[in-house]
Formats: C-alpha cells, structure tokens, sequence
C-alpha cells in the first residue's frame, strides 16, 4: 500500500518533470527557429548593444576635432575598453593639419587582445564625424557638421561590441581594435584629386605603427558606414584586388553564416579609405563599406546629410557586420 503511494507519487512526479521538459524543449526549439544560424556562432554580438553604442556617441554631438564632444567622446570609448577588460590600451594623441589649413587635435585609439602573440588581426573603425553635410541642398544646412550615426559611430559601435564579446570569449589569435580619428575631414572637391586630405588619423598611425616586423597583424577588416537600412556590401574594389585575403575570409564568413543577402558576391565601386593608408603600410586590409546602395548605386543615401541619424540606423545591418567579423576573428588559429 504505502509502496503503491510512493509509485504514484514517484509518477507523478515524472509526469511534471516530463512536461516541464516538454515546455523547455519547446521553447528551446522556437528559439532555435528564429535564429538557424545560432549553432554556427561564435561570441556574444548583440545589435540591441551595439545600437546602443551607436545612441551614446551621438548623444555627445558630432565628433569633430577640436571640439568638447570629440574629446568625451574619446574618453568614452577608452572607458568602454577598459571596461571590456582590454589588455592593452594605446593612446595616440597628435595634432595634423587639414587641406583647409585648420590644426587638428586627434586621438587614435587601440585596444589590444592577446598582446603577446605574434598571428594577429587588426579590426579598423574611424571615430570622428564630417564637421558639414556636403550632400545638403540648402547652404546653411550644408555648413553644419552632421550627427554621423552611421558615418563614424556604426563601426566604432560595432567594434565596441566586438570588444565585450572578446573579453568574454577569448580568441586564439591577437586582436587589435584600432579607433583611427580625421577620417571624414577631407577635401570633397574633384574626387579622386584629393586622397591624402581624408584619413589623417590612419595616415598618423601607418607612420607610428606600435609593431614589429614579427607581430604586425596579418591583415586588416575595416567597417565603415555598416548600420545603413537593408545594407549590402559589394566587394570594394581596391580592396578585392590588394586585399584578397580578408576579403575573401569576411565574405566566406558572412555566406557561411547565412549573410550572403548582405554581403553580396559581386565587385562594387572604389572607395578612398581607412583600408587604402593601412594597405599601403603592409597590412592588407578590405573596407566593409555600402557602395551599391539600391536607391543611390553608391554610398547609401543619407551620406553627408541630417538624415545621417538614429532613425536610419538598421539593427540587422549592425548584426550582419557584427557577428561576421566577430567570426573571422574567432576563426583565426595560430599556426605552430
Ligand atoms: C571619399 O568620399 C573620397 N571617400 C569616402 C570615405 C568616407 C567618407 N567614408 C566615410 N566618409
Ligand atoms: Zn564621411
């Protein structure tokens, strides 16, 4: 008798156990149904994060040199790192001079994964933002600078991001998360003419690289305006032709992951870039950069405007970007 109770009882209990598995599995397997690709994952990104990241910088004003909201907002991305317990931090604090004559205070910054092993990669984002809107029609608005939500913050946000997954899950390659600054303060009269006024910052870094020739990084990824709406990336073509390896290591990536509507299979157009200075230097690095958007067949339509703000900002595009550099990152294994 007292037996049969405990069985019932035992059963019951069973029963319970059962169904409350029942309902994990269920809601294990819907999960799984909203993100397929979860298995093939490494790391943490999350675009609600990196959204975020992005909302913070703005909230600072435009990033321009020589300004208050540039400086807090350098000391914000430094607090980030120290956050994500980088291992090293290097601060790079100079002042160049721009094509206008103006005298520049810039602050390039590296945080550094793994210092000590020589296979490294070198993650690139500019920081700063366009002190006016050259795409605006109207002259007053043209002469303001813009808020750069997607040109400057998105793939600094993205690499912040990158940041705490990597102190989370450490890689087994050496990670450098470089934050170059004067980017976007360039002459855009007769494109093409005036290449070395844009990228100042990168151009500082390349001349004071802390490398030697044993542990300067394999190459380079860099990620620039990667929040747009319903991004593609082409292949930019300065970057397919002298920067093959990381191009074909992100793209790989991204079709592996299932990101192959974003990262598109095909040559866009050229860009002078970040990618182009840190190329020339002797790592070669591929620009992740919209150059085919569907509305404007080249960069994405609110480039150089007002309209370059949070309201235009695409979560999915961060994650795209994200979790596919992210992997390639944790893909890369030192050789012995
Ligand atoms: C030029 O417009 C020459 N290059 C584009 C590089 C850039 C500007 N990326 C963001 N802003
Ligand atoms: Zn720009």
């Amino acid at each position: 008798m007292k037996q049969s109770i405990l069985k019932l009882l035992c059963a019951a209990l069973l029963v319970c156990a059962g169904s409350a598995c029942g309902n994990f599995a269920k809601s294990n397997s819907e999960q799984s149904q909203t993100s397929p690709r979860s298995s093939l994952i490494k790391g943490t990104f999350n675009s609600d994060s990196a959204y975020r990241y992005i909302s913070e910088q703005v909230a600072f004003g435009p990033r321009v040199p020589g300004t208050e909201s540039h400086d807090a907002c350098a000391e914000y991305i430094i607090d980030k790192l120290r956050q994500f317990q980088a291992d090293s931090i290097i601060v790079q604090n100079a002042t160049v001079t721009a094509y206008n004559g103006d005298q520049l205070p810039i602050t390039n910054i590296m945080a550094q994964y793994n210092p000590e092993l020589n296979h490294r990669i070198l993650l690139v984002a500019h920081w700063d933002t366009r002190p006016w809107a050259d795409n605006e029609a109207d002259l007053d608005m043209r002469q303001k600078p813009i808020a750069g939500a997607n040109d400057g913050a998105s793939g600094t946000a993205v690499l912040l991001e990158i940041a705490r997954s990597l102190d989370l899950e450490a890689p087994a390659c050496g990670v450098d998360l470089l934050f170059v600054d004067a980017e976007d303060y360039g002459n855009s009269d007769g494109f093409g003419n005036n290449s070395d006024t844009w990228c100042l910052g990168s151009q500082y870094w390349t001349k004071h690289m802390p490398y030697t020739a044993a542990n300067r990084p394999r190459y380079g990824i860099l990620l620039d305006m990667v929040g747009g709406k319903n991004a593609r990336f082409h292949y930019e073509t300065f970057s397919y032709r002298s920067a093959s390896v990381p191009t074909a290591k992100v793209w790989s990536e991204a079709k592996r992951l299932g990101y192959d509507n974003v990262f598109i299979n095909s040559l866009g157009g050229s860009v002078t870039d970040d990618h182009m200075v840190i190329t020339a230097a002797g790592i070669p690095t591929t620009d992740i950069i919209e150059t085919q958007n569907e509305q404007t067949m080249t960069f994405p339509p609110t480039w150089h405007t007002h309209d370059d703000n949070l309201d235009n900002i695409d979560k999915n595009s961060l994650e795209a970007v994200g979790r596919t550099v992210l992997n390639v990152a944790y893909n890369e294994i030192p050789s012995k």
